[in-house]
Order: structure tokens, then C-alpha cells, then sequence
């Protein structure tokens, strides 16, 4: 019987995850050789960005981007630099719900859609794949929301070869991801799961999960903690918040270069911020997806620490970014996007 914190049983219903564990920890080993098995004795990194993440390497890191894009503004943002990235290759894009946002529209789903689409069209990648996920939440831990996006994850998951893993960055709720996993759990050893969520203290140990991307689907992030042989790391919202940018800068940039450049200046400049009360010029801006998509593109400008799962949850290691580098993800950001306009 699997266990939380507490002690308490977790119906999982899962007797898979047993079977998958030894499978797993050899190909942790396999591809972090000795460095990762101190990693996994010690329970904590020594350096910046000592945990591979999927397929860290000379080869670009292949990867879903699971955004629901409709929300806000950052995810714009972080799409748009995943496409162009050098480090990464982006195996598809795709939509997910965010009900519980006051604004939310009935089919939050299909505006998170409609972004993403146009966001590809602008810059030109419309032969990416793009399928719509889920409108819904998971009601449970046992029912999955199938979706497009479900099964393009299964489809890519299954063809990712042996020895190799495929990453899921979930920029929102983690509905598509974990119902992915419930639909086709043969695919947890190939799945790297990449959260962006909960707010950690490190020093404390303490987990919050009242935080936008989790209510938005509690079942679901909770659903990936509790798979036992699921990778899982998680760039908490303590942690990304220091991400902020600058207005000047943006404009800097993007202003007046048309296209998408233009595209996700107006963005910032039309949405409404209706939470914040400071700022009203919209000076600043936090953007919490970039903060993940650079942590997977340039491991050596994050901290990840091995740490326990939330009391609630599975008790389990899972990976968390403690620190990141801001100034320099912010610097390599422009670095990249300024190549491309230049193009
Ligand atoms: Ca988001």
C-alpha cells in the first residue's frame, strides 16, 4: 500500500507503478552515471543544474509545451521563446483550460487554443502540432479528461525511443499530462513531468498549493505527485515570481519589429491586469513560464534540489527549483529572440 506523509493509504488502484520502479531508477542511473547516483544518495545538488532534465545533452531537449495560453500574458511569452530556443525542440503545443480565472470564458480551453494557433502562424511553425486538450478538470484522481492533447502526448510518449524521455512542460493545470497517464499509464517511464506550480519553502520543507495552476486542477497535479515511477519536477511559483520584466525592455526588443514581436507587446499592453493594484502602467511584469522554459534550456542557470512530495501527497523525492539565475535567463531570452527577428 502506498503511503502519504501521514501514513495514510493512497487508493491509487496502480499495481504498474511497482513493476516500473527497478525499470526506472536503471535508466536514471544509465543517464546520469555516478554523479547521479550521488545526487540520488545525497538527496541534494551540489551545483547548479546537477539533475539532467529529459534528454539534457548536446542534442536539443525534446518537449511538449502545455499552456493555457488564454490566462495571462506569460505564456505567450515563454511559447514563443520554447520555438525558437537552439536547446530545445518542440514536439508540439498544446491547450489547456483555466476555469477558475474570474474572467474565465465558458471555453477558457478554446481561447488558450486560439492563442497558440496564432502565436504558430505568426512566426511561421503552423506544421507544429497543436491539439486542443481538455475544457474540464479532472472530477476525480481515477477519471481522465481525454482530449487531443491527451493523445498526442500517449502518441509521442510511445514513440520516444528507449532509453530516452520525452518532457511535458505543463504551463497551467496538469489536466492533458495526468489524464494522459491514467488513458496509457504504459508511458510513465518514458514521460519526464515538468510542473509549474505550488508555492515551497525550501528552508522550512513547506508546500502551498493555493496557487492558480493547481486550483485549476488539484486532481491532476496531485493524480502526477502520487504515480510513484513518474519523474517529476516542479518550478514552484516561490521560486519563478523573481522572473520579472521590464516593460522598457520589452519595448526595447519587440516594439515596432511586427509579427509576433508586436504581437506580444500588444498583449501586455491589452490584457488586464484587474489583481494588481500598484503598477497601473504595467511597468513590470512577472513571468512565471518563462522562468521553466529557461530552467530546461540552460540547466546551469537554475537550482534543483531533491525534496520530499507535499504532506498530502505520496510520500517521495520529487525535483524542485529552489533558485534561478534571472539576469541571465532574462540575457540569454533576448539574446535568442533578437537572433530570430534578425533572420
Ligand atoms: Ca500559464
Amino acid at each position: 500500500m502506498l503511503k502519504n506523509h501521514s501514513g495514510q493509504g493512497i487508493n491509487l488502484r496502480k499495481e504498474y507503478i511497482y513493476l516500473m520502479e527497478m525499470y526506472s531508477r536503471r535508466t536514471f542511473f544509465a543517464r546520469t552515471g555516478k554523479a547521479g547516483l550521488m545526487t540520488w544518495l545525497l538527496g541534494t545538488d551540489p551545483a547548479f543544474g546537477a539533475f539532467p532534465v529529459g534528454n539534457v545533452g548536446e542534442s536539443p531537449v525534446r518537449l511538449i509545451v502545455d499552456a493555457d495560453t488564454g490566462n495571462e500574458v506569460d505564456d505567450l511569452y515563454a511559447i514563443a521563446i520554447a520555438l525558437i530556443e537552439p536547446r530545445l525542440k518542440v514536439a508540439g503545443i498544446t491547450s489547456a483550460q483555466w476555469h477558475t480565472h474570474p474572467n474565465a470564458p465558458n471555453d477558457t480551453v478554446g481561447e488558450s487554443q486560439r492563442l497558440n494557433e496564432e502565436i504558430l502562424s505568426l512566426m511561421g511553425m503552423e506544421d507544429i502540432p497543436h491539439p486542443e486538450g481538455s475544457n474540464l478538470p479532472m472530477v476525480n484522481t481515477f477519471r481522465p479528461q481525454p482530449s487531443d492533447a491527451a493523445a498526442f502526448i500517449i502518441e509521442q510518449a510511445k514513440a520516444t525511443p528507449l532509453g530516452e524521455k520525452l518532457n511535458v512542460v505543463v504551463l497551467g493545470p496538469a489536466t492533458n499530462l495526468a489524464s494522459a497517464v491514467l488513458m496509457a499509464p504504459e508511458i510513465i517511464p518514458k514521460v519526464t513531468a515538468n510542473y509549474l506550480g505550488f508555492w515551497h519553502h525550501p528552508e522550512t520543507r513547506t508546500w502551498n498549493k493555493r496557487e492558480f495552476n493547481t486550483n485549476n486542477d488539484p486532481n491532476a497535479v496531485n493524480l502526477l505527485i502520487n504515480t510513484h515511477d513518474l519523474e517529476f519536477h516542479v518550478m514552484t511559483a516561490s521560486t519563478s515570481q523573481h522572473l520579472v520584466f521590464d516593460k522598457a525592455e520589452v519595448d526595447l526588443h519587440l516594439k515596432g519589429k511586427g509579427g509576433i514581436a508586436d504581437y506580444l507587446v500588444n498583449r501586455w499592453e491589452s490584457y488586464h491586469r484587474y489583481w494588481q493594484q500598484n503598477d497601473k502602467e504595467k511597468k513590470h511584469w512577472t513571468m512565471w513560464d518563462i522562468a521553466i522554459i529557461q530552467a530546461i534550456a540552460y540547466p546551469e542557470l537554475a537550482n534543483q534540489s531533491k525534496v520530499q512530495s507535499p504532506y498530502d501527497n505520496l510520500d517521495r523525492p520529487i525535483y524542485a527549483y529552489t533558485s534561478i539565475d534571472v539576469e541571465a535567463m532574462k540575457e540569454r531570452f533576448w539574446q535568442v529572440f533578437d537572433g530570430f527577428l534578425q533572420k
